[in-house]
């Protein structure tokens, strides 16, 4: 049976019609202006879509709520690149606690991501990564792969032809200068005195993105420690030139910014030399403390992998022996970033993601037409009350005054809550009947208020922290990688004007301020950038439903403006892709291979646009429907979610399948409508 509802092959328009027109007598009535003549109602009208999105919307409904957790969250794998596992294992080798057992399982996970020609990349399909590569090729020697192994020869030949190690970004230097494979003078430095920077000047430590923050601390300890760990082996094959590891880098023109930081740090080299002892000493203390004070409940710090991996670091060189409460503590933290994969291999988590699941899940499954007293999104409600931030965090240091109630991501992650998901859970939280509504009030509550006492001066909203916009860290020469500050986001804004639509404050000023934000924000093709996920598509995907929940008509010309450049990048399969290159590079925007969470996004913003009739929301739909699997879910290799951009890449396991199901849910469904129901009042 399933087989053959499965292809839906009567049921839905072929995948070509539009590229081949062979099956353009199927659709009577579609005559490519949009509109699909016939009884109103979602879907119907001589779509031949629905029933098939009927059957693929109740199989992956049945497939989600099969995977929801005991204890009411859901969590997919969260998948990023192999420098997480690299770092594990050297984390183990400089603490001299690496088994033979972690070495064995973490190599295999590593060497089955290797490419043929003997690269890493940090993302599906990606190019070939200089620091990845050299990372992993470490890791594979400290588990015993030899330097004239054909996979690992290939990789030393690729590193030299990019330069070597002295190419490679800041972070991967500093792990090989603890086994003395790089020398640490040849580092930019980063001194533990910046912890008594005052919070007006620049380059204070509340300057930095919360993520960067937590990782600079320890990295100042380690920095100024130098420690070096005995080399297992030599590493020479992965210099250009072994007699000069590090060749004299290009100077910039002394009147930049660039020239100016360059300066900088070469005082600050020699500020190492002479550092006031007791200065630097209560400095370190200092930092240790500000560590300390930031671990979770357990054990890690941050919720996120770098962070713990530094601060365990750290605490051990100032004299935390393993067995300390603390030190034990997190390293039992770090094992739970392992998730166990088929064949025996360990593959490290970056971060954890159960709130931002959940929410998502939620929302999905009460899109999809699940009961909003269904056990299981009651069970899910239980869980998100009891996971709101009700203490303070590091957020008070811009708002010492704002009383706590926000998410973090994470399952421990106290210290730092988020506006982006805050906004998901409530939206998620108003999708349930909970038998104490008072509860779930009282939640929402604190959360709105939280996320209103957290906007940006600018009217809109970062992820973590408010005004997050120095200039100062990006510039560092440190700070080679990733993004390092926090400054607002459209697909956060994006987020957080959709729940404040939803809680009855469509017109209240503040979600004006950051309406007008977006508008501003808009690119000249129409798109909204993607901060968090991939990329213009999630920014589309994000903005216009919130542009609608506010009241926007879908006349509006920003929304007619997004629906064409929607229409414009719809690929010839009927889905949606855009590759992590658009971070670099403008010729794949909106480009790539369809995927399933990126056709899902498209679809949202088309359906809070109006587009439920026409033909390109029935070709995305088809796409999803046909691509389902059999068991329910969809296959998605590529990466859509975004920890930086370009950077670092995150392929979220569930999101191939809690958007598609939302699309599906609202397609068959209609938009979101809210068991408190408080109209928005227009724009
Ligand atoms: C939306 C919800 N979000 C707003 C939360 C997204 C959390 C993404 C997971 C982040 O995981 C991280 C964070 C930081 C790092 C780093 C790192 C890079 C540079 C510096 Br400086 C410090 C740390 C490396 O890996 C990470 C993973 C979806």
């Amino acid at each position: 049976m399933t087989a053959t509802t499965d292809g839906g092959a009567g049921a839905v328009p072929h995948r070509s019609a539009s590229a081949t027109g062979d099956t353009a007598h199927d659709r009577p009535g579609t005559d490519g202006s949009g509109a699909i003549p016939g009884p109103s109602g979602p879907g119907t009208g001589g779509s031949p879509g629905r029933a098939a999105a009927e059957r693929a919307t109740a199989r992956a409904t049945e497939y989600l709520l099969a995977r929801q957790d005991a204890e009411g969250w859901w969590k997919g794998d969260l998948e990023t690149n192999v420098t997480m596992d690299a770092e594990d294992l050297m984390l183990r080798q400089f603490l001299g606690i690496r088994d033979a057992e972690t070495t064995e399982a973490a190599a295999r996970f590593i060497r089955s991501q290797q490419r043929e020609d003997g690269t890493w990349a940090t993302f599906h399909g990606g190019p070939a990564e200089l620091s990845a590569s050299i990372e992993a090729y470490v890791a594979l020697r400290l588990a015993g792969h030899l330097p004239t192994a054909p996979h690992m020869a290939a990789c030393a030949a690729w590193v030299r032809s990019q330069g070597g190690i002295a190419a490679s970004r800041v972070f991967t230097r500093i792990w090989l200068a603890l086994f003395g494979w790089w020398k640490w003078d040849d580092l930019p430095e980063l001194p533990p005195e910046m912890i008594y920077l005052p919070k007006w000047f620049p380059l204070n430590i509340y300057d930095f993105g919360c993520w960067a923050r937590q990782t600079i601390v320890p990295l100042t300890v380690v920095s100024a420690m130098r420690p070096v760990r005995p080399a297992p082996f030599p590493l020479d094959e992965l210099h250009t030139d072994p007699a000069e590891p590090d060749p004299p880098r290009r100077k910039a023109p002394a009147a930049s910014w660039d020239g100016l930081f360059q300066r900088i740090d070469r005082a600050l080299h020699a500020y190492h030399r002479v550092a006031v002892k007791p200065l630097r000493r209560a400095a370190l203390r200092s930092c240790a403390r500000w560590i300390v004070e930031r671990q979770e409940n357990d054990g890690c710090w941050g919720g996120i992998q770098p962070p713990a991996v530094y601060s365990v670091i750290a605490l051990h060189l100032l004299g935390y022996d393993l067995q300390h409460p603390v030190l034990r503590a997190g390293l039992q933290s770090l094992d739970r970033f392992a998730v166990p994969r088929e064949d025996g291999a360990r593959m490290i988590e970056a971060c954890q993601s159960p709130v931002w699941d959940t929410c998502l899940a939620t929302i999905a499954l009460a899109d999809a037409g699940v009961p909003a007293d269904h056990p299981a999104l009651i069970k899910a409600a239980d869980w998100m009350l009891g996971e709101q931030v009700v203490r303070p965090g590091d957020w008070t240091v811009k708002r010492p005054r704002l009383a706590p109630g926000g998410w973090a991501f994470e399952f421990h992650n106290d210290n730092y809550p988020d506006i982006d998901d805050t906004a998901e859970v409530v939206l998620a939280l108003r999708r349930i009947r909970h038998p104490d509504p008072r509860r779930v009030d009282d939640a929402v509550r604190r959360g709105v208020r939280w996320n209103l006492g957290m906007q940006s001066r600018n009217g809109a909203w970062g992820a973590f922290d408010v005004d997050n916009t120095s200039p100062f860290p990006n510039r560092l020469p440190f700070c080679d990688f990733g993004e390092v500050i926090d400054p607002p986001s459209a697909d956060v804004t994006a987020h957080v004007v959709e729940m404040l639509a939803y809680e009855g404050m469509a017109s209240d000023e503040r979600t004006r301020r950051g309406v007008d934000w977006l508008l501003a924000e808009q690119e000249e093709n129409g798109a909204w950038f993607g901060r968090w996920g991939t990329n213009y598509v999630y920014g589309t995907g994000s903005v216009v439903p919130a542009l609608t929940a506010v009241g926007f008509p879908a006349s509006h010309p920003a929304v007619r403006r997004a629906v064409a450049w929607l229409e414009s990048v719809q690929n010839d399969d009927g889905g949606w892709g855009e590759d992590q290159r658009s971070y670099r590079d403008t010729e794949w925007i909106g480009r790539g291979e369809s995927t399933a969470s990126q056709t899902a996004w498209a679809l949202m913003a088309l359906l809070a646009a109006g587009e439920r009739d026409g033909k390109v929301v029935e070709r995305g739909v088809t796409w999803l429907v046909e691509t389902q699997r059999e068991d329910g879910t969809w296959d998605e290799p590529y990466f859509t979610g975004t920890g930086f951009p370009w950077d670092f890449s995150i392929n979220y396991h569930l999101y191939r399948h809690v958007f598609p199901l939302t699309a599906l849910g609202r397609y068959l469904n209609g938009e979101p409508f809210l068991t408190t129901d408080p109209r928005p009042q227009g724009a």
